[in-house]
């Protein structure tokens, strides 16, 4: 018996045999109950499967630095002003009226678990998803980075024309006192026209030693000036163009290491970023669509222990995707096709406005329904595929309020179809902030939380590819031969209910039997 408690969260107790507290951690004993499948003569026998782990996770969360590759961009003027806003507890004007901050679109900060049903009023009881394990409060991150335009941070946020002027106003002393460290540039590797804000660059423009060694420092240097107990690097910087994967040069931790020192031209800035934070042993996540995560660079991760996560932020128009088509295909409904179009004005779009970095993006936003199609072979034979495209147009009037336009078509019931139409308008950058925060939260959380199978001695970490982060992913990464989920709810599941396993709770099963066998 114990409890679980953070500053704003509700307290909660767990009552159970395979519960244990103590001051630093809590451990659960904990059986994971699969179905094994056996096929013979194109039968199958389903055999009911139990494994017991243990989890452990470490109670004290630390102080936590978080370190934005692209911190004057869209998204790290944003993320940096909500949390200041946050912080401060800021309410500003707006012509609707006054506005307050929050963490609206965070599933860590504002969204609800059921905990189980009150056993008074058999009514449900919710708590905040951040109360289920302590986890760090992104009001309390210290944050840093490198960005290869030297504005400070207010400058930048009115060149991202994102936030109310009002609220702008109110932040720009502590916004301006921020500078980002001058970073790598290799202008092979995103759009021309972003040339002329490479004005606070590292020299050089291909991967060296010397530029593993300066992020090396400046992550150190960051931690002990802060005085932080760990540090998380997210890579939100413009898109990349696709590495060439070259057998001898990025395919092994040993051949990319070299490449690098070599100089080799195929080694992204990204990639060097993520080099940088395995050695450094700083959890590294990638928010765009590039392939960062070469077969080197995941290698290199396993061999320190270091964890990664990746890709491409998945903020509006592909999480409706992962949503309504995991709706639409486990309704029976057959999608045929899903037409996908958006235009947008801020400097994501004009950098995607060049064919290699378009390319990118579009393989992220394009994979995002695979394993929906793939499970479901009463609608679809093997090998068909609803047909799917992608377009993106940069229209800089619209700046960062992206336009995104989808039609789902369907055939129904008898040869019938069915038409979805979708209009989705936001501000792209108030819909991926929030996502940075979730990033953070859950990979420093993962840093905690140790297991081992029944029996065993030793303690392990997850796997250095940290494929529970996916419900913020487009294109999740997940370690080396192992599935990708995308379907939305399937990844929330994941998430919420290994952070129940690790309290000693059953994953959350929806049956409600309680309601209906009496
Ligand atoms: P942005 O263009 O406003 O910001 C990117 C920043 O990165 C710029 O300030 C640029 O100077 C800097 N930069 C470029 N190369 C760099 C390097 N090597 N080192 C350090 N800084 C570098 O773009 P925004 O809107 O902030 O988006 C950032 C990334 O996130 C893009 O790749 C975008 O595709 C991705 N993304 C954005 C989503 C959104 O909803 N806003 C959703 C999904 C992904
Ligand atoms: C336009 O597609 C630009 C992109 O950077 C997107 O805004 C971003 O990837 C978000 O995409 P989505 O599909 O999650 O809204």
């Amino acid at each position: 018996t114990g409890m679980i408690f953070t500053e704003s969260a509700p307290r909660f107790t767990v009552q159970s045999p395979n519960v244990t507290y103590n001051d630093e951690t809590v451990t659960s004993k904990y059986t994971y109950r699969t179905t094994d499948i056996n096929v013979t003569d194109g039968k199958f026998v389903a055999t009911p499967k139990e494994t017991i782990y243990d989890f452990k996770t470490e109670l004290k969360v630390g102080k936590v630095g978080l370190m934005l590759v692209g911190l004057g961009g869209n998204n790290g003027t944003t993320v940096t002003a909500g949390i200041l806003a946050n912080k401060r507890n800021l309410t500003w004007d707006t012509r609707e009226g006054p506005r307050a901050a929050n963490y609206y679109g965070s599933v860590a900060m504002s969204s609800t678990v059921k905990l189980g049903t009150d056993s008074k009023t058999g009514k449900d009881v919710n708590i905040p998803l951040q109360s289920l394990l302590p986890m760090v409060h992104p009001n309390d991150l210290v944050i840093g980075g490198w960005d290869i335009s030297g504005m400070d941070l207010a400058a930048a946020a009115d060149r991202a024309k994102v936030l109310e002027p009002s609220l702008k106003s109110l932040v720009r002393k502590d916004l301006a006192a921020i500078k980002p460290l001058p970073s790598i540039y290799y202008p092979d590797f995103i759009a021309a026209n972003q040339s002329d804000r490479a004005d606070n660059v590292l020299e050089g423009t291909k991967a060296c030693n010397e530029h593993v060694e300066r992020l090396r420092a400046d992550i150190r240097e960051f931690k002990s000036s802060n005085g932080l107990d760990k540090v998380i690097v997210l890579w939100t910087a413009n898109t990349e163009r696709y590495a060439d994967i070259i057998p001898g040069i990025n395919d092994t931790a040993d051949n990319l290491l070299k490449a690098i020192a070599d100089g080799h031209e195929e080694v992204s800035p990204s990639t060097v970023f993520a080099v940088a934070c395995i050695l450094e042993n700083a959890p590294f996540i990638n928010g765009s669509p590039q392939n960062t995560f070469v077969p080197g660079c995941i290698d290199l991760a396993e061999k320190h222990g270091a964890f990664l996560g990746g890709d491409d932020f998945k903020s509006g128009q592909t999480k409706m995707k992962s949503a309504l088509v995991d709706f639409l295909i486990n309704a029976g409904i057959k999608l045929t096709s899903i037409a996908s179009y958006n235009h947008l004005g801020n400097n994501d779009g004009k950098n995607l406005s060049s064919q290699k970095q378009f390319r990118s993006k579009e393989i992220s936003k394009s994979n995002v329904v695979d394993d929906m199609v793939a499970a479901n072979s009463v609608l679809y034979k093997e090998g068909e595929h609803p047909d799917h495209t992608v377009v993106i147009k940069y229209m800089p009037a619209v700046g960062d309020n992206k336009r995104a336009l989808d039609e789902y078509y369907a055939e129904i019931f008898l040869g019938g179809h069915q038409t979805i139409s979708i209009f989705n308008v936001c501000e792209d950058s108030l819909l991926a902030a929030p996502l940075i925060i979730d990033l953070v939260v859950i990979a420093e959380l993962m840093t905690r939380i140790q297991w081992r199978s029944n029996g065993e001695q030793d303690w392990k970490s997850f796997h250095s590819v940290l494929s529970v982060l996916s419900y913020m992913l487009k294109a999740p990464l997940t370690p080396p031969g192992t599935p990708v989920v995308n379907a939305l709810a399937k990844q929330r599941s994941a998430l919420i209910n290994i952070m129940r396993a690790c309290v000693g709770l059953e994953p959350e099963n929806d049956m409600t039997l309680e309601h209906k066998l009496f």
